[in-house]
C-alpha cells in the first residue's frame, strides 16, 4: 500500500494569542513536538512562517490512520497555550492545497497543507 504523507507548506498568522504581538510557537504531530527542530518560532500578525525559506514539513500518515497537528504558544511561567488542532487523513490526498485554522484563545493561524 502506498503510504500517504502530509506536507505542511505554510503557516500564516492573522492574530497572535499573546497581547505583546508576538507568539512563541511550536507544533506537535500526534503529540510529538516536531517543529521547529529546536525551541520555538516567533510570529507576529500578518507574517508567514518561516520567514526565510519555503516551509516543507512532512509527516507520514499511518495506513488507515491520521496525523493530528496541534499548534502551541509557549508561555512562561504560565502553561503553554494550545491554539487548536487539525486532523489530516489519507483521503485528503488528491485534493490539492487545503487549509485549516487554529483559532483557540482568540488566536488565528492558518495552516496550508496537502497530502501526497
Ligand atoms: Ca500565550
Ligand atoms: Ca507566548
Amino acid at each position: 500500500m502506498p503510504r500517504s504523507i502530509a506536507v505542511l507548506t505554510n503557516l500564516h498568522c492573522f492574530a497572535t494569542e499573546d497581547d505583546g504581538g508576538t507568539d512563541e510557537l511550536y507544533m506537535t504531530a500526534n503529540g510529538h513536538r516536531f517543529w521547529p527542530d529546536h525551541g520555538i518560532f516567533s510570529m507576529s500578525n500578518g507574517e508567514d512562517a518561516p520567514n526565510n525559506a519555503p516551509m516543507h514539513l512532512e509527516q507520514i500518515i499511518p495506513p488507515g490512520g491520521s496525523v493530528r497537528i496541534e499548534l502551541f504558544d509557549a508561555d512562561s511561567p504560565d502553561q503553554d497555550d494550545n491554539l487548536g488542532a487539525v486532523t489530516i487523513r489519507e483521503f485528503d490526498a488528491g485534493h490539492g492545497d487545503l487549509t485549516a485554522d487554529f483559532t483557540a484563545d482568540e488566536a488565528h493561524y492558518r495552516l496550508t497543507y496537502h497530502v501526497e
